[in-house]
């Protein structure tokens, strides 16, 4: 099959983790296409494994970013700036991260300070990404920004918990950057995804439970890889998606759609 043109893009992708992070299959598609990459980690224990990764498609640039600093999110982006001589095209946010313990157990009981900590990083860091990097988005004749949600933020899904909240805060973040940078011609969408065997799966108990109720119960009765992800990602980003903003694309097999 062709892979969509991202020749002559610049790209720069958050939240690869290793080699089964959604982050990473959608860039490695970006990559086919022909787009230039930079890559943000988050922690020193993988730095050297998006590395390498990021050295099999010839990126340009990895560097840390602390997404709950303005200060690190300005500083990422003036090192994509100079990388990219002051343009940006593709954004690719694949960022959350709630305390394990607030994913189980009573979303009631959640703590005050831990309840804004995933706020803060699975939700803010894209309206921090989205008004650092406009300046070089706005000179792309045509930018997207795409990130990573889930019917957590829109359906209480046991044990989700906070990243429910953080999700609908995400949500709703879309639309209101898809109004405002949409004078600019950027364009800001969401995937919501089933669920998907990936590190930050890895760690939540009763996660194949939750792969096999969607191969019950889903439309097509089939779980979701990280690839299928990229796929609706490609478009998206694609100019082909020129008039897609402000909205959620469901890459679950038609889960969502159900009520039993
Ligand atoms: O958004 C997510 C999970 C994101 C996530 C994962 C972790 C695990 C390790 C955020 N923070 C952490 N913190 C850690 O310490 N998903 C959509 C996957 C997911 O996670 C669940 C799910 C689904 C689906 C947790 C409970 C119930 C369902």
């Amino acid at each position: 099959m062709p892979v969509a043109d991202f020749s002559g893009k610049r790209g720069l992708v958050l939240g690869v983790a290793n080699k089964r992070s959604i982050a990473w299959a959608i860039a490695r598609r970006l990559a086919e296409g022909g787009a230039e990459l930079a890559f943000t980690y988050q922690g020193e224990r993988i730095e050297s494994g998006v590395r390498d990764l990021a050295d099999t498609v010839g990126s340009k640039l990895v560097t840390e970013c602390d997404v709950r600093s303005d200060e690190d999110v300005e500083r990422v982006v003036r090192e994509v700036g100079e990388a990219f001589d002051g343009r940006l095209d593709l954004v690719v946010h694949s960022v959350a991260y709630a305390a394990a313990e607030d994913l189980e157990g009573r979303f009631t009981d959640t703590p005050r300070e831990r309840f804004w900590l995933a706020i803060d990083v699975s939700a803010y860091s894209l309206v921090a990404v989205a008004r650092a990097a406009e300046p070089l988005l706005e000179q792309s004749d045509g930018a997207s920004i795409v990130t990573m949600t889930y019917l957590g933020g829109e359906r209480a899904v046991p044990h989700y918990n906070v990243m429910g909240v953080a999700k609908a805060t995400l949500d709703a973040s879309v639309r209101y950057l898809a109004w405002d940078l949409g004078q600019k011609g950027i364009r800001v969408n969401a995937i919501s995804a089933g669920p998907v065997r990936t590190l930050a799966a890895r760690s939540i108990a009763g996660f194949p439970t939750m792969e096999a109720i969607v191969e019950e119960r889903s439309p097509l009765r089939r779980h979701i890889t990280a690839d299928d992800v990229a796929g609706a990602a490609a478009y998206l980003l694609s100019d082909d998606a020129r008039n897609v903003t402000a909205s959620t694309l469901y890459v679950d097999s038609g889960y969502h759609a159900m009520g039993m």
